[in-house]
């Protein structure tokens, strides 16, 4: 073996060593968050950015809407007529907790959601209603994104 090169391999199989015991931690990164969502705002963001590949988990923790006056409900909505046009997403719960990745179709959120995504960008989170003038109450939501 070539002296210069024998003198380097000590360094080269530490640095091959630390590579391999970090990976482990590269490959579980989480990152999580507590969101507050306003019954009576549109689209919020979440101040998380979602590349595609990463397994996104949302579910609801606290706290109750409405999307009308003296009713209350949590991420799952009133039900009701799923073709009504109130709805921002038709044939869905009204008044669910729905999400959207940057530009992307919006999806049913609902208590809890677990996927792996397909989009990248920032997470918005809203209220299934497009009248947020009668609207009230905040749902209180942990986002965590594993990659
Ligand atoms: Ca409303």
């Amino acid at each position: 073996m070539n002296p210069k090169i024998r003198r380097m391999f000590p360094l080269a199989a530490v640095v091959l060593m630390l590579m391999a015991c970090l990976l482990p931690f590269r490959s579980a990164a989480e990152e999580s968050g507590v969101v507050q969502v306003q019954a009576s705002e549109g689209w919020q963001s979440t101040g998380i950015t979602v590349r595609a590949g990463d397994r996104l988990r949302i579910r609801h923790i606290e706290g109750e809407w409405s999307p009308w006056l003296g009713g209350s409900y949590d991420a799952a909505g009133s039900g009701g007529d799923p073709l009504c046009r109130c709805n921002v997403m038709e044939a869905v719960s009204h008044a669910a907790l729905i999400g959207r990745i940057g530009d992307a179709n919006p999806f049913l959120v609902g208590r809890e959601y677990d996927h792996t995504v397909s989009e990248s960008g920032t997470l918005f989170l809203r209220i299934n209603d497009t009248d947020l003038a009668d609207n009230s109450g905040e749902l209180e939501v942990l986002v965590r994104l594993t990659r």
